[in-house]
């Protein structure tokens, strides 16, 4: 694949600052080699321009720096459309999970889409039900134009239904967002799944939800997937998450899928709260997971 490497250095939508820092770590961590040993054309366009808070007063409202949010989200769509037109993989490098909606709506640009999201949150808060503030916790919502973001046209894709969308890995849930999830049409596998299940078995289930009848798939990789002992470079780590070995089987699941996968993007990497790159690292190999790295 020619994979076209898209940085996002975005914290707006996250309280903590250091998820700014996450694409410089992971191509630190060797991703554009490592994915050129698996056989990949790779090509780095570098990173988007985004606002920083400190020069960056809030506009306002119930989600924090909503409008400069929508501003980086546009100006990602149109970099993973324009990957797309060139025959490219766009493979975004986070920042906050508020990217979500660039990259996803970008695919979405495309054609049907569905969406598998690996992620301990359900990211299905709206500024009307968000506790903190912190878009990160909104861009699944977003994308299905719930609550204020129905006339968002930065937003809301009309190309990605409810029901090809797949949360993996679930374990935080704030009350309004789980009662907004069980509501919806769509599909949440919670780490108890993933006990009860097996973790091959779940992610398979959950990207044959997402592939039902769509020209294609959105992957999201939010590394608090991950348990925060094997990750612990995230700004909102929940214990309890999947192992190491559970996420390579995940992103294997996803390889096997590869043919359908037309976006995919990892997010909420913090430097700051990570120990030596730790995190990063992982990143890099979960993606060469994803991307078709195989032990034999
Ligand atoms: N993430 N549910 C919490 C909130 O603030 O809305 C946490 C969100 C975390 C978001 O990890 O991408
Ligand atoms: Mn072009
Ligand atoms: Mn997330
Ligand atoms: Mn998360």
């Amino acid at each position: 694949m020619n994979v076209r490497l898209i940085g996002v250095p975005m914290d707006l939508g996250a309280d903590r600052r250091g998820v700014d820092m996450g694409p410089s770590a992971i191509r630190y961590a060797g991703l554009a080699d490592e994915l050129a040993a698996v056989g990949h054309d790779v090509r780095d366009d570098g990173d988007l321009a985004v606002p920083t808070p400190e020069t960056t007063a809030d506009s306002g409202g119930g989600a924090k720096y909503l409008a400069e949010t929508a501003e980086v989200c546009r100006d990602l769509r149109a970099a993973v459309t324009d990957a797309l037109d060139d025959g490219a993989f766009p493979l975004v490098l986070g920042g906050d999970h508020s990217i979500a909606v660039g990259t996803a709506g970008g695919a979405a640009a495309t054609g049907s889409t569905g969406v598998v999201w690996f992620d301990a949150h359900g990211d299905f808060n709206t500024p009307e039900t968000t506790p903190s503030g912190n878009v990160h916790g909104m861009p699944v919502a977003a994308l299905l134009g719930r609550g204020e973001f129905a006339d968002a046209a930065w937003a809301r894709a009309s190309n990605i239904d409810p029901e090809n969308v797949a949360l993996v890995g679930i374990r935080s849930l704030d009350d309004a967002e789980r009662a907004a999830l069980a509501d919806s049409e769509v599909t949440v596998y919670t780490m108890s799944d993933i006990d009860e299940r097996g973790l091959t078995d779940v992610a398979d289930e959950a990207l044959a939800v997402a592939a039902d009848g769509t020209d294609g798939l959105h992957v999201s990789l939010d590394m608090d997937f991950l348990d925060p002992d094997e990750a612990p470079g995230v700004g909102t780590p929940v214990r309890g998450g999947v192992t190491y070995r559970e996420a390579h089987a995940a992103m294997e699941a996803v390889a096997d899928r590869i043919d359908d996968v037309r976006t995919m993007e990892v997010v909420e990497v913090n430097p700051i709260l990570d120990s030596h790159n730790r995190t990063a690292e992982l990143a890099v190999e979960l993606l060469a997971s994803a991307l078709g790295k195989r032990i034999l």
